[in-house]
């Protein structure tokens, strides 16, 4: 459980957090100098056992940076309001802030009430009721408390307590993300850094990733909540003892997360909300961007309008100036540098967007219009669809959605195709029924260009397809189609599904004419380009033809331009067989003298008996077999 403060400055929080838990928050010599808080501080504490971490704010306007790297884990928000001041600027910029976080549960309290008369804190009483009314707080408990005497605190003390009864769990699921509030050195440990664990688990002895440096480390000891821990889960104070890094590597702002498994981006894609009190934004206004526990100057392209009225909503692209590390459904503050202000806040869409957009461009607002709704399973098919033909990898769906891959297996959406389980391979139905037509245009159009030919070679068909196509997910694809009875791939080639080499008359008749010249040669044919001029037939054609009678099993390849009829093949083959017993080896000489042969057609015979087993080379001899 983590309550945070939040108010104006001199309201007495620091004071707050003292009187309930004993600690002192400010720790730096400066704030006991000023008797200010300039940085967030922390103080541990048990309360009906529960563990409670209290981080306490600085109210102070200049210090509403620091202000918000601390408020942006809290489960529970104290609001913090001095009787004898009541309402003033930095209790309403802190509330805003609040609401636009979506903190989700809060109690009021009002400090110093040893300050006021009873009617006084009446009317205190009644300018807070205005300031949350509508808002999350509005039917929070009201507490009035005196730091200083102790009235009131063990009241607040229980009311505290009731409260966080009905805070949500955090899930501890989601992917590790743990937003660094503070780095430094521990005598004899070496480098340390904390903040609160907004999801997953972090484990001690792993490895995990600095983000946005990509920084590998590994994590020597966890701290939670003040106590050495094996691990930490969502929703706690957490302290890592890190190795592998300096002090000096490691900023407030970082993130640390798990290895491997997200990029930072510059673009994000956000609906952004503009307070009530603020002026209108303008397009590409310079802002500055606070998200979780870091901050970034950034430029805002308006998606919808020119110019963002006071208190209205839009959907946004924001331009970092340096990479951060988001995702999406998390929330963020936008200020103005001059004058220094919160002017707005938003919610992330899309913390991957595929590049710079342009306002009104139709395809982009409907995008983070149905992001804007999405369940996972809707992200999951907008993610993938995104993709195109190029299909949608683990590595890329892992930090698209934020999810481990053991999740994204258990997605089910009826618009993605799962082309393999694991590693994650999938892509859209739209798209995988996009790319079977191209296909099948592709295979007719080979066919209609060469009917002899029994199909296209893969890799031509995957070339020829007008989108790029990684070899992973075309030979997936492909072998769908096949299952689907709308190709037919045999061993490289590929082909319409019942496709056979139809050949029309012309063709027909010069089949027989090739057959006929083979069977009359017998086993002493001549080339390719002597059979066309023997039959009086273009060259090419006979070629293609004589290929043809080869896949058709009528002519038999016997070396490269050198064909003998099937009949005339197996005839030999017969002739060799009979031989045996008596004869049971088999010379060159005798070869070429047992069919009348020259050593020109004797060799490669004798080469191809070897090869299909009837013979077997040794030495000068074969062996019948
Ligand atoms: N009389 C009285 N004085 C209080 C009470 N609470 C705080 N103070 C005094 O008010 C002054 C400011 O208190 P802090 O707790 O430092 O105020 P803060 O809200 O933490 O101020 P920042 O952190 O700078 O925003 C100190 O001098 C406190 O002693 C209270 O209940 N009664
Ligand atoms: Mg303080």
């Amino acid at each position: 459980m983590i309550i945070g403060t939040a108010g104006h400055i001199d309201h007495g929080k620091t004071a707050l957090v003292k009187a309930i838990t004993g600690v002192d928050t400010d720790r730096l010599p400066e704030e006991k100098a000023r008797g200010i808080t300039i940085d967030i501080g922390f103080a541990h504490t048990q309360m009906e056992g529960t563990e409670v971490s209290f981080i306490d704010v600085p109210g102070h306007e200049r210090f509403i940076k620091n202000m918000l790297a601390g408020i942006g884990g809290i489960d529970l928000l104290m609001l913090v309001v001095a009787a004898d001041e009541s309402v003033m600027p930095q209790t309403r910029e802190h509330f805003d802030i609040c609401r636009l976080l979506q903190i989700p549960s809060g109690v009021i309290v009002i400090t110093k009430r040893d300050l006021v008369d009873p009617e006084s804190l009446d009317v205190v009483r009644e300018e807070i009721s205005g300031l949350v009314k509508g808002s999350f707080l509005e039917s929070a408990p009201v507490f009035s408390v005196s730091s200083k005497t102790g009235d009131g605190i063990p009241e607040l003390k229980s009311g505290l307590a009731r409260a966080f009864r009905d805070v949500r769990q955090r899930q501890t699921s989601g992917v590790l993300r743990l937003p660094i509030d503070r780095v430094f050195v521990l005598k004899g440990q070496g480098t340390v850094v904390t903040g609160t664990l907004i999801s997953g688990v972090v484990q001690k002895e792993s490895p995990a990733e600095i983000l946005p440096s990509h920084r590998k480390v590994k994590i020597r000891s966890v701290h939670a909540h003040n106590h050495s821990v094996d691990k930490a889960v969502a929703g706690q104070r957490t302290a890592l003892n890190l190795q592998g890094v300096e002090k000096a590597d490691i900023r407030r702002g970082d993130v640390l997360t798990e290895p491997d498994f997200f990029e930072p981006t510059s673009l994000l894609d956000v609906r952004i909300t503009l307070l009530q009190n603020s002026k209108p934004l303008l397009h590409n206004s310079a802002i500055r961007f606070h998200h979780l526990t870091n901050d970034v100057p950034a430029r805002l392209t308006l998606l919808e309008t020119g110019v963002l009225s006071t208190g209205e909503s839009t959907f946004a692209q924001l331009r970092l100036q340096r990479p951060v590390f988001a995702i999406n459904g998390d929330r963020f503050i936008l200020r103005k540098h001059s004058p220094l202000v919160t002017i707005g806040g938003g919610i992330i869409l899309d913390h991957m967007p595929s590049g710079r957009a342009r306002r009104g461009e139709a395809q982009t607002l409907q995008r983070l219009q149905q992001l804007e709704q999405a369940a996972p399973e809707q992200r999951f098919a907008i993610a993938v669809e995104s993709r195109g033909f190029q299909g949608a990898g683990e590595s890329f769906l892992k930090a698209k959605l934020a999810l481990h891959p053991l999740e994204i297996r258990n997605l089910k959406s009826d618009e993605v195709v799962f082309l393999r389980p694991n590693p994650v391979l999938a892509i859209s139905r739209k798209s995988e029924l996009e790319m079977i037509q191209h296909m099948e245009n592709t295979v007719t159009l080979f066919h209609n260009q060469n009917p002899l030919l029994p199909g296209i070679p893969k890799e031509e068909l995957r070339t020829r397809l007008r989108h790029e196509v990684l070899p992973e997910v075309f030979s997936a694809v492909l072998e769908r189609a096949c299952s689907a009875d709308r190709l037919q791939a045999e061993k490289d080639t590929v082909s319409l599904f019942g496709r056979t080499v139809s050949l029309n008359q012309e063709q027909e008749s010069l089949a027989a004419l090739v057959e006929d010249f083979f069977l009359r040669v017998g086993l002493g044919s001549p080339g390719m380009d002597s059979v066309a001029k023997e039959i009086r037939k273009d060259a090419g054609s006979v070629r293609k033809m004589l290929f043809l009678l080869v896949r058709q099993g009528k002519l038999v390849k016997v070396a490269d331009d050198y064909f003998v009829h099937h009949t005339n093949w197996e005839e030999l083959k017969q002739r060799i067989r009979s031989l045996k017993p008596k004869q049971t080896t088999l010379s060159v000489p005798d070869f070429k003298a047992l069919f009348g042969l020259s050593r020109k057609y004797a060799i490669p015979l004798l080469e191809q008996l070897d090869r299909e087993g009837i013979t077997r080379r040794s030495g000068n001899e074969r062996i019948i077999s």
